[in-house]
């Protein structure tokens, strides 16, 4: 696989030249400065390849943007509302002039107003660190008590109805402001940031959008876009829900293997592809990755590898947890690895070219200087080097001549 890491820009608190020390192969990135729906201007992706390309003094770096995450869907296009033409055009512009400046992967998510979403960015963990966390109760406390949507305390069984009153009754303002931040002002690398207001309106709009209804405008989506990637040469591939159900009483429809399965055979075409995220998906119990990857393997096209341990109250298989180190948690990462090496295997048996997958270690853990330093959120310098460290590990020693024969 090959070793990507998430870069943001000049504006990222890690500068370029820092990735070459940390052993990054290649670099991920989006302009997140282009509005949601809008074209990304040809200009503007050649800047962004020179800033990745040399460092501020002008010196080469020896990377390359790789990955484009994310080519942002607007809600537009997900709710097929008006204007939905016009949007479909500018993404098609958009892949054309991605593709006319040579990159090849494009990641993009279909979650329906919030893109991914945590209670808690820094929570303290036992050995001093901090991780972020996506606790139930609390949420239940936003969703019902601070954006006080109709019908939320129908979605939560009691046993969390009275954790959230309870928490909620003992939250001092403060603690309002930043969980109400947390969940609605956007992390990094989510397209949109909201006001409650806002979220409000958004959820009106999605009052008649259920569950069919948000696959039928993804496979829509798709099928407009999957011809003129195919025809350039692009693999769009879809990063899963996070976390992986349904929240704010909005349909979730990419959270399962089911819901990969679906879409994959709704448009079959190798443009239509995966954004395998295991610590998106692992969060539910049960998921089998193995034959997951057995079976999808020749449709993933990227890889987010990251862990999260289930801890707290959960219902319905809808988990209270946290981001916990790479190596640890529910997901048996060594197995991902050894399955995703085997489809590279098999891609390199049939000559592919694009038999080699980029990773990228997915979040990391505040750990040491993070703590000095004002990390974005989920994307700190040591805990994700710790994160890709662990798992270039397993990746060279599965890999390694001596296991063989
Ligand atoms: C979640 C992560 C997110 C992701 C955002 C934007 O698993 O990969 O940081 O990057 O959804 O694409
Ligand atoms: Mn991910």
């Amino acid at each position: 696989m090959r070793q990507t890491w998430r870069w943001f820009g000049p504006a990222d608190t890690i500068s370029i030249d820092q990735l070459a020390q940390i052993g990054v192969e290649g670099v991920v990135s989006a302009l997140h400065h282009v509005e949601t729906g809008a074209v990304w201007p040809s200009d503007e992706i050649a800047k962004r390849q020179r800033e990745i390309a040399t460092t501020a003094d002008g010196r080469p770096t020896g990377l390359e943007w790789e990955v484009v995450e994310s080519l942002p869907v607007s809600e537009t296009i997900k709710t097929a509302g008006p204007g939905w033409e016009n949007h479909i055009d500018n993404y098609r512009v958009s892949l054309e002039n991605l593709a006319a400046a040579g990159l090849k992967t494009i990641c993009y998510n279909f979650m329906p107003v919030l893109d991914w979403t945590r209670t808690h960015l820094r929570w303290p963990l036992a050995n001093g660190g901090t991780a972020m966390r996506f606790d139930l109760a609390e949420f239940a406390a936003f969703d019902i008590y601070l954006l006080g949507r109709q019908g939320a305390a129908d979605d939560y069984p009691s046993q969390v109805r009275d954790l959230a009153e309870k928490r909620h009754s003992e939250m001092s303002a403060q603690e309002k402001t930043t969980i109400e931040r947390n969940i609605v002002a956007g992390l990094p690398g989510a397209n949109d940031e909201w006001s409650l207001e806002e979220i409000r309106s958004l959820l009106g709009v999605y009052a008649d959008i259920d569950h069919n209804v948000l696959r039928q405008n993804l496979v829509a989506f798709l099928e407009a876009v999957v011809p003129t990637a195919e025809r350039l040469g692009l693999r769009l591939c879809c990063h899963p829900d996070d976390p992986p159900f349904p929240i704010l009483g909005l349909p979730r429809i990419m959270s399962t293997v089911e819901d990969y399965a679906h879409i994959m055979e709704a448009v079959d075409s190798p443009a239509n592809g995966i954004t395998l995220c295991t610590g998106s998906m692992g969060v539910a119990e049960n998921v089998d990755f193995v034959s997951f990857i057995r079976k999808w393997g020749h449709r993933v096209r990227f890889v987010h590898l990251r862990n999260t341990t289930r801890s707290g109250v959960s219902f319905d298989n809808k988990h209270s947890f946290f981001e916990d180190a790479h190596l640890d948690g529910d997901t048996d990462m060594v197995a991902v690895i050894a399955a995703l090496l085997s489809e590279e295997e098999r891609r390199r048996a049939k000559g592919q070219a694009d038999a080699v997958i980029p990773m990228r270690p997915d979040h990391g853990q505040e750990l040491l200087d993070d703590l000095k330093r004002d990390s974005m959120p989920g994307y700190p310098l040591v805990g994700r080097m710790r994160g890709l460290a662990e798992l270039r590990g397993i990746m060279t020693a599965l890999s390694s001549q001596h296991l063989k024969g």
